[in-house]
C-alpha cells in the first residue's frame, strides 16, 4: 500500500516513486537504448533493399521485433518487470554487436538530462551505412492501480545510400499488475512511422483480449505515398507471430514470427576497463546489492551516488557552469527532420539531442 501511495503522489516522475526492494532491477534505464539494435541483421536489413516499398516494410519489421526486446525482456528474464535505476546526469552506457555478416553496430546512451530524465542514444552500422538516433523520457500518470506511462521524444532511422530518413514516434504504455506486486507492460495508442520517401505505417497496439484474447497485439496499416487505403495491413502479437495481408491481392503471408530470432548480445568493456561515469562501473555495489536484496546497501551505494550528484550540481550553480553532455548536444531541429515530422503530421520539437560523433570517434571511450 506505501508503494501504491508513493505511485500516486509521483507526480509525473518516475525517478521519485519508492518501489518495494522485490520490485527493483540493478540496470540503470541508460541501458534500455540496446534494445533497438539487438537484432543486428533486422536492423541493417532495409540498407540492401532497392525497392522504396519493400524497404519501408523492412524498416516496419525490424521496428515490430524491437518491441520484445524493449517492453517485455524484463518481464521474461526476471519473472515481472522492474522498476530500473534512475540514470545520473552524465551517465553513458556504450557497447558493440559484433557479428560476422553485419561487422561492427556500435551504441551510445546517455543520461543528457536529469530533471527530466531524458536518455539521449546512437546506434551505427558503417558497413551498411545505417543509423539510428533518438532521445526519449516519461510523464507518469497514476489510476487506481495502474500506471500510465507517456513516452516523450522520438528516434529517426537514417540510411546513407538512399539518404532516406525514418521518423518513428514511440508508444504509450502502462503497467498492469502493481497490485499483486507482478508489474508488467502493455503498449497503448500507436506508433507512426514516417520515410522520408512518403512511405508511412501505423501501428496500434491493445492488451488483452481487445483484438484478440492475445496479449501483446498490435494491428499496422502501411501507406504509400500520399494514398488514403493501405497497401498492406499487418497484425498479430509483436512478442510472438504476425502476418501481412496485400490489400490488392488479398493474399496473407507470415510477416515476424520472433521465435525465429534469437538476440545478438551487447558486447560491453570489462568494468574495470570502464570510466567511472560509465553505467555499470558507476552502480556496480548497487547492482550487486540488488542481486543479493540487500536493501541497506543498496540505500547506502545508492545516497553516494545521490549525493555525490548534488554537491556536483551545487558546485556548478556557484561557479555558474552548466553541465557539458559528453557525446549529444540540443541543437535547433531544422532540415530534413523537421520535414518529417511534418509529413508524418506530428508537431516538430524545436530542439532536439543530436549526437557528437566526432567527439565520441576521439575519445578513449570508442575504443573497445
Ligand atoms: C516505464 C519503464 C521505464 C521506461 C522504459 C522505456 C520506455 C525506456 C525507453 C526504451 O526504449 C523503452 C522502454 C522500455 C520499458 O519497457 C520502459 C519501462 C517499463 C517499466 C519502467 C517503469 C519506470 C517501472 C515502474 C515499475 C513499477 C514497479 C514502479
Amino acid at each position: 500500500m506505501t508503494f501504491l501511495r508513493s505511485l500516486a503522489t509521483s507526480k509525473g516522475d518516475l525517478s521519485s516513486i519508492t518501489a518495494p526492494p522485490f520490485i527493483l532491477s540493478g540496470t540503470s534505464l541508460v541501458e534500455y537504448s540496446k534494445f533497438w539494435a539487438e537484432l543486428p541483421d533486422l536492423f541493417v536489413a532495409p540498407t540492401m533493399i532497392l525497392d522504396k516499398e519493400e524497404r519501408a516494410l523492412a524498416v516496419l519489421k525490424w521496428f515490430i521485433a524491437t518491441l520484445k526486446g524493449q517492453y517485455t525482456s524484463r518481464n521474461e528474464a526476471l519473472g515481472s518487470e522492474k522498476k530500473p535505476l534512475n540514470p545520473f546526469l552524465g551517465e553513458v552506457f556504450l557497447g558493440q554487436w559484433e557479428t560476422e555478416t553485419e561487422g561492427p553496430t556500435t551504441l551510445v546512451s546517455e543520461q543528457v538530462s536529469h530533471h527530466p530524465p531524458v536518455t539521449a542514444y546512437a546506434i551505427y552500422n558503417d558497413v551498411y551505412g545505417i543509423e539510428l538516433q533518438g532521445y526519449n523520457g516519461q510523464k507518469a500518470t497514476f489510476a487506481t492501480t495502474t500506471l500510465n506511462v507517456r513516452q516523450v521524444g522520438h528516434a529517426v532511422l537514417y540510411i546513407k545510400k538512399f539518404d532516406e530518413y525514418y521518423y518513428i514516434t514511440l508508444p504509450t504504455l502502462h503497467i498492469e499488475g502493481l497490485f499483486y506486486g507482478a508489474p508488467y507492460v502493455e503498449l497503448e495508442q500507436k506508433t507512426l512511422i514516417q520515410s522520408s520517401s512518403g512511405y508511412w505505417a501505423s501501428i496500434e497496439y491493445s492488451g488483452k483480449g481487445y483484438f484478440s484474447g492475445k496479449k501483446n497485439t498490435f494491428k499496422a496499416k502501411f501507406y504509400a505515398p500520399d494514398e488514403d487505403s493501405p497497401l498492406y495491413t499487418i497484425s498479430g502479437q509483436w512478442s510472438g507471430k504476425s502476418t501481412i495481408m496485400n490489400q490488392a491481392k488479398k493474399s496473407e503471408s507470415l510477416f515476424y514470427d520472433a521465435s525465429e530470432h534469437n538476440i545478438v548480445p551487447l558486447i560491453v568493456k570489462p568494468i574495470e576497463q570502464q570510466a567511472e561515469y560509465e553505467s555499470r562501473r558507476a552502480w556496480e555495489k548497487v547492482a550487486a546489492a540488488v542481486q543479493v536484496m540487500d536493501y541497506d546497501t543498496i540505500h547506502v551505494e545508492k545516497s553516494k551516488i545521490e549525493n555525490q550528484q548534488r554537491e556536483l550540481r551545487k558546485k556548478e550553480r556557484e561557479d555558474g557552469v552548466e553541465w557539458q553532455r559528453r557525446y549529444f548536444e540540443l541543437i535547433e531541429d531544422e532540415g530534413p527532420l523537421r520535414e518529417v515530422a511534418e509529413l508524418a503530421g506530428v508537431e516538430p520539437d524545436e530542439n532536439v539531442w543530436r549526437f557528437k560523433r566526432q567527439v565520441f570517434e576521439e575519445s578513449p571511450d570508442s575504443k573497445m
